[in-house]
């Protein structure tokens, strides 16, 4: 059997069949009536027309089936069998010397939101259509004169579910854009993402206009390229029929220029025939396919109506991140009651600030992702043509919103935990959707470079053992927060720096993180941007609305000379003028281990601990005790006032999270000298005592040591149980240490709903009278009252606070 894959990756051009209507026309098909329904019943002249392309020199023979699914049918016809027949014809004519191309045109319906089917069932009528192809003997599945860009992705998923035949699809342009708004430059940019074997235009205009969209195609084509012009344009003839006119010479001469650009193959649509293939075969037979070299190796984002390309020396593009809970009670709200309206605000609000992608995000207690994800990603496709980021740890809802998007949108993400990479690598290869890699694995996030690279190789061969395509990842450089991990910055550059230069991969960052805990977050988020994209940032996810942030984009793209002339920017900042406010007064800013001045302290261990002076606490302290202080006196009447002023520092916004940690350190510090001493006095036995965890399928302990830290500062025994703990343990804990208080930790949306499993099993248990206090980024009163919790609180301080009051 010959193998269509050979021509594929062969050197020369080569040549399909043209058009049948008007052929078959002449050869008794009735004004009205179906081909493919003609075929089945008189398949002759069907047969007779191929054998004529065949002698005119076609290679590949596309069979009578383009309105051959069943929805163009109807439902008397058994849509199977005819496209095994209609294939088997076209067999019978190539025998083994040419090739047949399966035929799959629209159905004449649009998925939803557009019209009333679902891409499911889009996929599944393609299905029944190319499995009788298939078993008709075809060698190849091509999908002809699409519109939408939805139905022409359903032709390559539905083809690659039934067979592994080589897939290809046609679209039509009428001038710039297909009918629902896809340009071919995003056509392709789309197919590619797909892995389609093939990718073509054919229909609307002739040879002449074809060329042009050729063009558009070609800064990014690296796939063989089918073009099948019409006879020329269009014209109503004395009788009012539609004629086309182009001759076949002229014809020929025009579409040689689609090989001159980089076409493979050429052959012809409305209006041509076998002379016109004659006289192309006879005028091109035998060149060199003249391979397109792309200029550009972005990986691009796509929509129905808008492609976004990412790296390749593209500007740098802002993810808007505002859909998303985090922080954003009415949205939440919304998500819960199945409602759409803030979100959609969101999403018109971030894409009038000129974010060109969108994250979407619905991950909040009682709100099942796998059905809101999707349906809101319906919603937005259907409103905006902005490409979205899929944005969910849960893989089903992921795997939902796919069905549910036209183009190719940002997976957002597959990390490197165990059988990540298995379950959603192939789904993104399968919709041909790039996703975000992210370099976690385990419970410890990686903060060097080269901890963060060996993830990322090692991801990037699991993907390639898979199948799954390295072109579609988008690695996160992964932002960690600098005020608890000072060198996680550095290391985040040398990774983007790494990926962008060794790997050539595209690169993403949830920018706000590097500055948690810090003031001044977006000064640091616009500084580290700007250092991001000298490393080779291509995408971030941040809030459009942060004016810092563009400028700091706009300036940075000037600069890494990705702004031609300097245009956008001085469109949008000619008449920029600095934010007010002026420079703040000098040492007025509150800084830890700062202003200490030339007045003497009153009190230095008060200071010591204030400012954080780890390092000179001990002599301090011990000091202190050689002077004959009492160690119980020197904890209550001096160290804890100091840690209490810290705490409304931190309340104040004078101290950030750095200075809270470097406090409760110090004070720490001292501890560990005074504890044996107040042990021998007999203080501390009756020490309030708090089981501390973070819930299972969480790894994240940033804040709940940070709360420990601070607990233990106020004289309470804590009992940490780390982080991914699971109810029973931290029940078993309660109990075993006698705690009257219990201290949940959870970051993420999807770990949270672990807290109320834990307050239930205490209360299985018998442990009524154990407190349970609860927080996390994500964690609200509301949803500590739904789950029964005793208290929430927001950070380490009132942490502290809470605890104190449940104990009374
Ligand atoms: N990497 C990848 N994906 C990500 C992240 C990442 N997705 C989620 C997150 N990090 C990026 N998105 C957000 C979204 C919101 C906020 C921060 C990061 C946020 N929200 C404010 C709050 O919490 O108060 C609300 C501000 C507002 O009103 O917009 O900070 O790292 N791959």
């Amino acid at each position: 059997m010959p193998d269509f894959r050979k021509l594929l990756n062969d050197d020369k051009v080569h040549f399909f069949d043209g058009g049948y209507g008007t052929l078959l026309q002449q050869r008794g098909l009735p004004a009205g009536m179906s081909p493919e329904l003609f075929g089945l019943k008189t398949p002759d002249p069907v047969l007779q027309v191929h054998r004529d392309y065949l002698a005119a020199g076609a290679e590949i023979l596309t069979t009578n089936t383009f309105g051959g699914s069943r929805l163009k049918l109807g439902l008397d016809a058994d849509a199977y069998e005819l496209n095994r027949a209609m294939c088997a014809l076209a067999r019978k004519a190539a025998g083994d010397n040419a090739f047949v191309a399966a035929s799959i045109g629209p159905t004449g319906h649009f998925c939803e939101p557009l019209g009333e089917l679902t891409f499911r069932e889009l996929v599944e009528v393609f299905k029944q259509q190319i499995k009788g192809c298939v078993d008709g003997g075809a060698d190849l599945i091509l999908g002809e004169t699409h519109f939408d860009l939805a139905e022409a992705r359903a032709v390559v998923i539905a083809a690659r579910e039934v067979c592994d035949l080589p897939v290809g699809v046609s679209m039509t342009f009428e001038g710039a854009n297909s009918l629902t708004g896809t340009a071919p430059l995003h056509f392709i940019d789309t197919m590619q993402n797909m892995g389609a074997d093939l990718v073509a235009t054919n229909c609307s205009a002739g040879p002449e206009q074809l060329a042009g969209v050729v063009e558009s195609m070609l800064r990014r084509l690296s796939t063989p390229l089918y073009v099948a012009a019409n006879a020329g344009l269009p014209e109503l003839d004395a009788d009012g029929k539609t004629v086309f006119r182009l001759g076949p010479d002229v014809f020929a001469e025009q579409s040689a220029r689609f090989f001159e650009l980089g076409a493979k193959f050429a052959g012809g649509c409305c209006g041509t025939g076998p002379d016109h293939i004659r006289a192309l075969h006879s005028r091109c037979a035998g060149r060199a396919w003249n391979r397109p070299e792309p200029e550009d190796r972005a990986v691009v984002l796509t929509s129905r109506g808008a492609g976004v390309p990412l790296g390749g020396g593209h500007p740098a593009v802002l993810i808007g991140e505002r859909i998303n809970p985090t922080g954003k009670q009415q949205l939440i709200a919304e998500l819960q009651q199945g409602l759409q309206d803030e979100a959609l605000r969101l999403a018109s609000e971030q894409i009038e600030l000129g974010a060109p992608v969108l994250d979407v995000n619905v991950g909040a207690a009682m709100v099942d992702e796998t059905v809101t994800l999707p349906g809101l990603v319906k919603t937005l496709v259907g409103r905006f043509t902005t490409p979205l980021c899929i944005d969910s740890s849960n893989p089903a809802a992921v795997a939902e919103a796919l069905w549910s998007y036209p183009g190719s949108p940002l997976v957002n993400s597959i990390s490197g935990d165990p059988g990540r990479m298995a379950e959603l690598g192939p789904l993104c290869a399968r919709f041909g959707a790039p996703f975000i890699l992210l370099p976690i694995k385990g419970r410890k996030l990686p903060v060097t470079a080269a901890e963060r690279i060996a993830i990322i190789e090692e991801m990037l061969d699991e993907a390639e053992s898979l199948g799954v395509p390295r072109r579609l990842a988008v690695v996160d450089g992964l932002a960690l927060t600098v005020s608890s991990k000072p060198e996680a910055a550095r290391a985040t550059l040398e990774t983007i720096r790494y990926c962008t230069e060794k790997l050539g991969l595209a690169t993403t960052l949830g920018l706000s993180n590097i500055s948690f805990g810090l003031p001044a977050r977006e000064l640091l988020n616009s500084t580290f941007l700007g250092m991001c994209l000298c490393s080779g940032l291509a995408s971030f996810i941040a809030n459009p609305g942060s004016a810092r942030l563009r400028e700091a984009l706009a300036a940075s793209e000037v600069l890494l000379n990705r702004d031609p002339q300097a245009g956008r920017f001085i469109a949008g900042y000619a008449e920029w003028k600095p934010a007010g406010g002026g420079a703040p007064a000098a040492g007025s800013a509150g800084s830890a281990g700062g202003g200490a001045g030339s007045v003497p302290d009153a009190d230095p261990l008060h200071a010591a601990v204030v400012r954080g002076e780890l390092n000179r606490i001990t002599a301090l302290v011990q000091a202190e005790l050689d002077k004959g202080a009492e160690p119980f006196s020197l904890v209550d009447g001096r160290l804890i006032p100091a840690i209490m002023e810290v705490g409304e520092k931190y309340e104040r916004k004078e101290y950030f999270l750095p200075q809270l940690i470097q406090s409760a350190e110090t004070l720490q510090t001292a501890f560990k000298l005074l504890k044996p001493l107040l042990e021998k006095d007999g203080a501390g036995k009756d020490k309030p005592r708090v089981v501390m965890a973070t819930v299972e399928g969480d790894i994240h302990d940033i804040g709940k040591n940070i709360v420990c830290l601070m607990l233990r500062n106020h004289g309470f025994e804590v009992v940490d149980l780390g982080k991914d703990v699971p109810a029973e343990r931290i029940v078993e804990a309660a109990r075993a240490e006698g705690a009257k208080l219990v201290g949940l930790s959870a970051l993420m949306t999807t770990t949270m709903v672990r807290m109320e499993d834990t307050i239930k099993l205490l209360k299985e248990q018998g442990l009524d009278d154990v407190r349970v206090m609860i927080g996390g980024a994500v964690v609200t009163e509301a949803f500590a009252e739904a789950i029964g919790a005793h208290g929430f609180s927001t950070d380490a301080v009132s942490a502290v606070k809470l605890a104190k009051r449940l104990m009374n």
